[in-house]
């Protein structure tokens, strides 16, 4: 058996142990996410992963594990644990990388100067020491868009960072620049705060700020950012009450079931197992949030009678599993999310038999939606009146992703890779078919309105056909049922 193949089994393993652990868990502790995505950025950023160093003159140290410092991972002659020099050498390992979403933090003075917490969103204070009214502040923020709101959640568009920051007005971003610019024509001689140092956003400080500087309409600029860590350095009576809550969270516990402690369950379950950390920013999404697909915030908690889509992987090593369950935090399916559940995991099945060197993803993903169609039907979510094209249409308004991707040292694996190309033994695929429907979606009938489930298991291709590398984590009604309710 090949370096990898052993890899991928002992990774998958790994994972699918940690999640029935996880899928069994009561959450006894208090770790919330605040905590959590600190460590979290701090280790994808930075890249640094700490092995425990016990200090000896004779052994020379390496910037990671190696043979000489870590015998108990990693043998003479191997790269990465079970990956010997000489496969690296041969020359069809090419290595790529993609762009997984990193959990996104706020730049931290723009937050404690207005409070609000979405990319791509630019602050512009305007003082004027002739006038009364001496203070101005304007807020550009993401402009509504329902496409890009389907995937990463809403946005909250000009009227709402207005409702919710109590800024003096608010623009799309995009009218950024021409108001800097009628700013510029308008007036002259005025002082320029901006952190020109360390511009916080490198395009628009190419694009629109130094085009600004070199039209020399200011008498001076200065750095904005000394002067507000003054101002952030002594706590305000409300920023100490939430300084106190947020340590007192790391210590107390709590019971109820919440997102951000299934997260952490995860975490601490894939790194008892020995992986290095979760491969990308979980989805832990409890009812209705479910149907954003890349829900990530994760800080909610799940009522009593809601599903929870889990979609989570390690990383071993550099290599990264992706798995998904939904499950009913309760134990217990209700009667139209289990008709859902069975729908999913019929079409699912029946992808995976599909993974043969015969097809491509594409061909996979188009049987898919045919698949999904017709059990949508059967169990009346769609009419069985409408059209072929129609049926092919509302599906993929429920489903609005590919059945699955290349997986690897990416989680998005080889991603430059067409979907169009036939599998051949060796690759390793996703199978993630889902049905998502939208709590307003009232051609649906009512009873299946905010349910979204997914299920991926991880695919070998292989001569003999598909091995379901995570076979082990639960995935029959009945089974994920008894696994949440401990028998
Ligand atoms: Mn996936």
């Amino acid at each position: 058996m090949p370096a990898y193949a052993v890899l991928h089994r002992r990774l998958h393993q790994i994972t699918a142990s940690c999640w029935q652990s996880v899928l069994s868990w009561k959450p006894p502790y208090d770790i919330r996410a605040t905590w959590l995505q600190c460590r979290f950025l701090s280790m994808i950023g930075s890249n640094k992963i700490q092995c425990p160093w016990t200090s000896s003159h004779s052994v020379r140290r390496f910037g990671q594990p190696a043979a000489q410092t870590h015998p108990h991972l990693i043998s003479v002659g191997e790269v990465t644990p079970g990956i010997t020099m000489e496969e690296y050498r041969r020359p069809s390992k090419v290595f790529m990388t993609n762009d997984i979403p990193y959990p996104f933090r706020q730049n931290t003075d723009f937050l404690y100067l207005c409070g609000f917490q979405e990319p791509d969103s630019v602050l512009v204070i305007l003082s004027s020491l002739s006038s009364t009214d001496n203070h101005k502040s304007v807020l550009f923020v993401p402009k509504k868009d329902p496409d890009k709101e389907l995937w990463d959640g809403p946005r909250s568009g000009t009227d709402g960072a207005l409702f919710l920051t109590g800024v003096d007005s608010a623009l799309n971003f995009e009218e950024l620049e021409s108001y800097l610019a009628q700013f510029c024509r308008d007036h002259g001689q005025f002082m320029l705060w901006y952190d020109y140092i360390q511009p916080v956003q490198t395009h628009l400080h190419t694009h629109v700020m130094c085009e600004m500087i070199h039209q020399e309409r200011h008498k001076g600029i200065e750095n904005t950012t000394p002067l507000l860590h003054q101002l952030r350095l002594k706590k305000s009576s409300a920023e100490i009450e939430l300084m106190k809550q947020t340590v007192e969270i790391a210590s107390n516990a709590f019971m109820e079931v919440n997102e951000a402690h299934l997260w952490a369950k995860m975490d601490f379950e894939c790194r008892l197992r020995g992986a290095q950390y979760l491969a990308y920013p979980p989805v832990v999404a409890g009812g209705v949030r479910a149907n954003t697909i890349h829900y990530i915030a994760n800080n909610q908690v799940i009522a009593d009678g809601e599903l929870v889509l889990m979609d989570a992987g390690c990383e071993l090593h550099g290599y990264t599993s992706d798995l998904t369950r939904t499950w009913p935090v309760n134990g217990k399916f209700s009667l139209p999310q289990r008709e859902l559940y069975e729908a999913t995991l019929a079409v699912q099945k029946a992808c995976i038999a599909l993974c043969t060197t015969t097809r491509s993803l594409d061909q996979i993903y188009r049987q898919m939606l045919v698949l999904l169609g017709v059990q949508l039907q059967k169990i009346g979510v769609l009419p069985r009146t409408i059209s072929a094209t129609d049926l092919v249409k509302r599906t993929r308004e429920l489903c609005p992703h590919h059945v699955g991707h290349y997986l690897g040292m990416d989680v998005h694996d080889t991603a430059s890779m067409s979907r169009t190309i036939q599998l051949q033994p060796g690759m390793i695929v996703t199978i993630e078919p889902g049905i998502y429907v939208p709590v307003n979606d009232t051609l649906v009938p009512k009873k299946y309105r905010g349910i979204g489930i997914r299920i991926e298991d991880n695919i070998l291709i292989t001569e003999d056909g598909p091995l379901n590398l995570s076979q082990k984590c639960p995935k029959e009604a009945d089974e994920i049922e008894n696994t949440v309710q401990g028998r």
